[in-house]
């Protein structure tokens, strides 16, 4: 086999294998978690993530973190120009806060249902955010609406080596 053939069959083999890892085992049926400024300053990290984990889900890569305003505003993007974006880039701007990638089967739906709706007054008991928060804004947790932005979020967080390093555990 010529070097070039032989270059082209290696390139492909570790693309083809890249796909396999990182599309359908990594990034299949994985969430993003974002534990919020407000769940880290009123201590209550543990007791959250104590809950997501009791409800079936798998951490594949967790951080510490405290947000830029580029980086909350990159990542809410979706929010640019709402009368309640600069006040959601304040909120999760001001102090540390926690992603984590999660796994489960449905994880998606399953991790909205167990947030609970983005106003604690209209979440449904026993929810995280019926439980913990104080205000629509001040909310506690964040989750992933779809397999799609989960994909992206995950990215934002998280480097592919990140998450390969926590493949399989
Ligand atoms: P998240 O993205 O954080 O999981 O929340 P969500 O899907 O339930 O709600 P979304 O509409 O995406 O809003 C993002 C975050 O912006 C803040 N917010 N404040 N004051 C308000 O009316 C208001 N509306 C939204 C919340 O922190 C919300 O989680
Ligand atoms: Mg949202």
């Amino acid at each position: 086999m010529s070097g070039f053939l032989f270059d082209v069959c290696f390139l492909t083999i570790i693309h083809l294998l890249e796909n396999y890892l990182f599309g359908d085992i990594i990034l299949g049926n994985k969430t993003l978690a974002i534990l919020k400024p407000d769940c880290v300053r009123k201590n209550l990290i543990g007791e959250v993530i104590a809950l997501i984990t009791k409800n079936g889900f798998k951490i594949k890569a967790m951080k510490m973190v405290h947000l830029t305003k580029d980086s909350a505003s990159g990542f809410y993007e979706i929010h640019t120009g709402k009368p309640f974006f600069e006040g959601l880039l304040d909120f999760m701007t001001s102090g540390p806060c926690v992603p984590i990638a999660l796994e489960k089967e449905n994880a998606v739906a399953d991790f909205r249902k167990l947030i609970g709706a983005t106003d604690p007054e209209q979440a449904e008991e026993g929810t995280i955010r019926r439980l913990f928060a104080e205000s629509k804004q001040f909310n506690i947790c964040h989750g992933s609406d779809s397999d799609e932005n989960a994909e992206k979020e995950i990215a934002h967080f998280f480097s592919r080596n990140e998450l390969l390093n926590n493949f399989g555990l």
